[in-house]
């Protein structure tokens, strides 16, 4: 693991600095006073903590662990973190993996995922990052409804008095409360079922109403259906990995606060606490403390049980994911028609490779003659089903796009693409009106052998910038892009871009190809097929 020095002492000099100006301040002028804790005002406020808090309160934990774990398994993936939008060997921010990318021989993203431990990651070792998806997706939403909820009820009724700052009175109050923890002098506490000290208060506000939306926010910045529609959404960070890097940053702050808060919970009364926020009572009967480690085991279970589904029944992992979540991600994404383009100085000096090169020796015999013998079949529901060299493609409707490419393991670049657009040839061979999907077969073979295929929906098909390339940066499709024809799909993830493709057929469904979940990666990693985000 490796972290730049600056982007170190970037994150940790504030609460550095901070911690040094408390030990400043009670070594000069001593301990601040802190704020009354009784202030008649608040008398009015909303005491204890209803169930419906003390419900949410608990479902939110439970999520966000899995949240993390999830998260952290997709990291992994592709376990670096970048500034900058072409993920550039060697200018990560931080490298979670001991491997600088080698200048002498392919490298390709897949290699270069790393195992990490199931103890940490969901579903844990290598390269699962379809189930560690559906997991995060699955959770994402139940996580976001959930604070939905919370948020709703907390305005409904008095409670948002608790967690919402009404006075500016609270910077300094919650100072002074700081100078005190940072210190180690344990400040005398506000009996917490009545209100917070100003700290806590700050702090919960915080977390509520701005991590939480950051981690919300940041998510689709990296989703190639919303960057490559709405370029805006990834500048707001700055860039599509800067987006991805804050998704990073926002779940380790809630780390942060995770251990923090259960520090306090722990050193400031813990059965009484406990009895707060499980059974809603304010006294220091055990009762809260042992439904409270029920609570944690439950977590524990799920945990375990989210492993062994994983693991044991991944199809049924990834057609409840299906069932849940692709409904969702279709409303808020599938609108999106892919419009974004850069310039040429926006180019990547560096772009990521992924996939098996062809072995077999139709492709070598094609290779080895520069693909003049290539033929390209077009065949299956179309009235008018066609074979076509390179120089048919090239003689007919030529577009070039400069797009964002996204791998779904989170690296990104940006490259011109030269090809026939995919709508012609939708044109040229006119599908039947049963035809609703469009598979590409590829020459090379998949991770697990077999031959490497995905298909697209029609729609997708006639999107705009839905090419058959066979231009990479001006240049003849190299031959680790795809050579000598690739897919572009600018609003999906670029498992769905097959390479060096051999045949096209266009089909019913794509449920009656391989296994029957749209794709090679979706049959044997269990990719979401829907792969707007
Ligand atoms: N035939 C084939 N095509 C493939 C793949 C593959 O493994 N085999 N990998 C896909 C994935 S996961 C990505 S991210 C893109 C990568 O394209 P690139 O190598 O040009 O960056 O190709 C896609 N097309
Ligand atoms: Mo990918």
């Amino acid at each position: 693991m490796r972290i730049r020095l600056k982007t170190l002492l970037l994150l940790v000099s504030p609460f550095v600095l901070l911690v040094a100006a408390a030990y400043w301040q009670w070594a000069i002028v001593g301990l601040p006073p802190l704020p009354h804790s009784f202030q008649p005002h608040l008398a009015a406020q909303p005491q204890g903590f209803p169930i419906w808090l003390r419900a949410t309160h608990y479902v939110n934990f439970l999520f966000l662990i899995l949240l993390i774990r999830s998260g952290l398994q997709i990291l992994m993936d592709h376990p670096r973190l970048y500034w900058n939008v072409h993920c550039t060997p060697r200018t990560e921010w931080l490298r979670l993996t001991p491997i600088e990318v080698p200048r002498d021989r392919v490298w390709t993203a897949k290699k270069d995922s790393r195992y990490l431990s199931p103890w940490i990651g969901l579903p844990g070792r290598r390269h699962t990052v379809g189930m560690a998806r559906h997991w995060h997706f699955l959770s994402a939403l139940f996580w976001v409804v959930n604070g939905g909820v919370f948020v709703a009820l907390l305005f409904g009724t008095e409670q948002w008095r608790r967690l919402v700052p009404t006075s500016w009175q609270i910077v300094p109050d919650a100072w002074a409360y700081f100078v005190h923890y940072a210190t180690f002098h344990l400040p005398p506490e506000p009996d917490s079922f009545q209100h917070y000290n100003a700290l806590q208060q700050l702090t919960y506000f915080i977390v509520v109403f701005i991590l939480a939306p950051l981690a919300i926010l940041s998510g689709p910045s990296m989703s190639p259906a919303l960057t490559n529609r709405f370029q805006w959404y990834p500048r707001l960070p700055g860039n599509r990995q800067i987006g991805r890097s804050l998704h990073f940053l926002v779940m380790g702050a809630f780390v942060v606060f995770l251990v923090a808060h259960v520090t306090m919970v722990a050193v400031t009364g813990l059965a009484r606490n406990m009895n707060h926020i499980v059974v809603g009572t304010n006294d220091t009967r055990a009762i809260g403390l042992y439904l409270g480690i029920l609570g944690l085991a439950i977590v524990v279970v799920v945990n375990a049980l989210a492993h062994w589904m994983a693991w044991k029944r991944p199809r049924f992992v990834q057609h409840a994911s299906k069932t849940i979540v692709t409904p969702v991600m279709s409303v808020l994404l599938d609108r999106a028609v892919p419009q974004a383009e850069f310039s040429t100085e926006d180019i990547s000096p560096f772009f990521w490779a992924n996939g098996k090169l062809p072995i077999g020796d139709d492709w070598n015999t094609l290779a080895a003659h520069g693909f003049k013998d290539y033929r390209l079949k077009v065949s299956g529901l179309v009235e008018n089903p066609v074979e076509l060299s390179l120089d048919d493609l090239r003689r007919m409707n030529k577009k070039t796009q400069i797009t964002l490419h996204h791998c779904i393991q989170g690296w990104s670049g940006i490259a011109q693409w030269g090809g026939l657009p995919l709508i012609d040839l939708v044109g040229l061979v006119r599908p039947k009106p049963e035809a609703r999907a469009v598979v590409f077969y590829s020459f090379g073979e998949g991770a697990e052998g077999g031959r490497f295929y995905d298909s697209l929906s029609l729609e997708n098909a006639r999107h705009p910038q839905t090419l058959l390339a066979y231009e990479m940066n001006s240049e003849s499709l190299p031959v680790l892009h795809g050579a000598p024809l690739r897919l572009r799909v600018e609003n999906q993830l670029g498992f769905k871009m097959v390479k060096w493709i051999q045949a096209i057929e266009f089909i019913e469904s794509a449920r009656s190809v391989g296994k029957g979940e749209g794709g090679y990666n979706e049959d044997n990693e269990y990719f979401g097929e829907l792969a707007n985000i």
